[in-house]
């Protein structure tokens, strides 16, 4: 049904996309600063992406939907959301949960791969080895090597994205359990959702439901956050060159890996733990203060804070936040994640650096699955990574859909930005 759906969705996404270029190719929506070439090309409006948007004081917009509203929805319903700017009937979730079972199964010789490589590998190397090993099953790349046209470039490109995106709970939850040494791994159940499944087979006992809850609205939190955050950048610039899914996310997820990116989500858990074994338990405000200016007077980041486009709190930690009132009020880790958001934004505007000072998606969630008892935090950033699959794969879908071309800006030399100088008036100048 989804793929049904997006045939009669896309021929309109090419008709309006071109009578766009066509009309207003020329008008100018963003100019370039030397102060944003070299930095990172901050606010720099460059790029299409049409799954989601991220004004700076509202935070994530998947198609028109903010992420608040999408708290209680299952990932399932999200990733069809992503794909086709729509939430999916029953009908339609039915039909793609249906698929995903139907595609779930994983390569036998991705567990011996996963077994042979070294014990200590980071649990990301060894979800992205994973991801890049099954490379030789891409219809994508089949397909084109058999000379497909243009036009079907987006139907293998999406059954290559409904096969990885099946397979990544059981993935995800065999690197936990074999890198942490947690028994074998567990067998998926046919009738539960992706996100309960993948709670299943991690293995943590759940009586009440609420860890299976944390990973939905987890999926549903991750799942995108527009085009030009690193993950997705990445992922977007190595599918233009027609590299197929396996190869574009899995490049896309090695951007997630870095610390200020996705591993931030273990760095703050990280920092809250070093907070609470030096004060021997949640500190005082002063004593949060100071730790925190320690942080900054050395050099490091405080993870968790800061954001490249938002301006407010994320409204992901918001959901995140209001998970753990609700069900760990009285956990101390979780009630020092809460301190923190007093104490720090305050620090940071105190510094004067930061231009965001609130915190982002990562400064929560660590604190939720440490209550559950998940507390291997260099695991966390797979977490991240099973969700930011659904966005990446549903940005390259739509970018093959729509022919988006080989992504190639133009870079330029310090010589050349010095005879610009050189070259403008005064006035030009200021
Ligand atoms: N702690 C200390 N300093 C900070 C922080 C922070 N949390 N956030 C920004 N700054 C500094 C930043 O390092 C920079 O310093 P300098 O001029 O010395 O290089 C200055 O403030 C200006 O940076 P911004 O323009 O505000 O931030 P930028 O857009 O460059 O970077 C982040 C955005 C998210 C990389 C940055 O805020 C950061 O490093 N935060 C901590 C790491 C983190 O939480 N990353 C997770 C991002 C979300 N995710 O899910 O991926
Ligand atoms: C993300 O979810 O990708 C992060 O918030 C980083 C970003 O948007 O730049």
């Amino acid at each position: 049904m989804l793929k049904k759906r997006l045939e009669e969705l896309i021929p309109k996404w090419r008709e309006e996309i071109s009578s766009i270029n066509k009309e207003h190719g020329n008008h100018v929506i963003s100019e370039v600063t030397i102060g944003q070439a070299y930095g990172g090309m901050r606010g720099v409006k460059g790029m299409i992406c049409d799954t989601s948007d991220v004004p700076p004081d509202k935070g994530l917009i998947i198609r028109g939907i903010p992420v608040a509203k999408l708290a209680d929805r299952l990932p399932e319903e999200v990733l069809y959301l992503l794909l086709t700017g729509e939430l999916p009937d029953e009908k339609a979730l039915h039909s793609l949960q249906k698929e995903l079972q139907a595609r779930s199964k994983v390569p036998a010789y991705v567990w011996k791969v996963l077994e042979s490589m070294p014990k200590d590998s980071h649990p990301m190397v060894m979800f992205d080895t994973a991801i890049l090993v099954m490379e030789k099953e891409s219809l994508f790349r089949q397909h084109y090597d058999e000379g497909m046209k243009k036009s079907d470039y987006w139907i293998w490109a999406l059954e290559d994205t409904l096969n990885l995106v099946a397979k990544l709970p059981a993935i995800g939850a065999a690197v936990y359990r074999m890198r942490f040494k947690k028994g074998p791994r567990i067998p998926s159940k046919k009738n539960l959702d992706w996100a309960s499944n993948y709670a299943h087979m991690l293995g943590f006992k759940d009586k009440t439901g609420e860890f299976a809850n944390l990973m939905k609205l987890y999926m549903v939190l991750h799942s995108d956050h527009e085009g030009g955050n690193v993950s997705a950048h990445t992922c977007h610039c190595v599918g233009s060159a027609l590299s197929d899914p396996y190869y574009a996310v899995s490049a896309g997820l090695n951007g997630l890996a870095g610390p200020l990116h996705g591993l931030a989500n273990q760095e703050c858990l990280n920092w809250l733990l070093m907070v609470i074994e030096k004060f021997k338990g949640v500190p005082s405000d002063e004593d949060l203060r100071k730790f925190s200016w320690d942080t900054l007077n050395s050099g490091k980041v405080i993870p968790g804070y800061g954001h490249a486009v938002l301006r407010i709190t994320d409204p992901r930690f918001d959901a995140f936040r209001a998970f753990g009132r609700r069900v760990m009020p009285e956990d101390p880790v979780f009630q020092l994640m809460d301190k923190v958001f007093e104490i720090v934004p305050k620090v940071l505007l105190e510094q004067g650096k930061a231009k965001d000072p609130w915190p982002n998606v990562d400064a929560a969630s660590g604190s939720l699955l440490y209550h559950f008892g998940m507390k291997e935090f260099s695991y966390y950033t797979v977490l991240f990574s099973i969700s930011r699959a659904m966005g990446m794969c549903s940005q390259l879908v739509v970018n093959r859909a729509v022919g988006t071309p080989i992504e190639r800006p133009k870079s330029v030399t310090t010589a050349w930005i010095k005879s610009q100088i050189a070259k403008a008036t005064p006035a030009q100048m200021a």
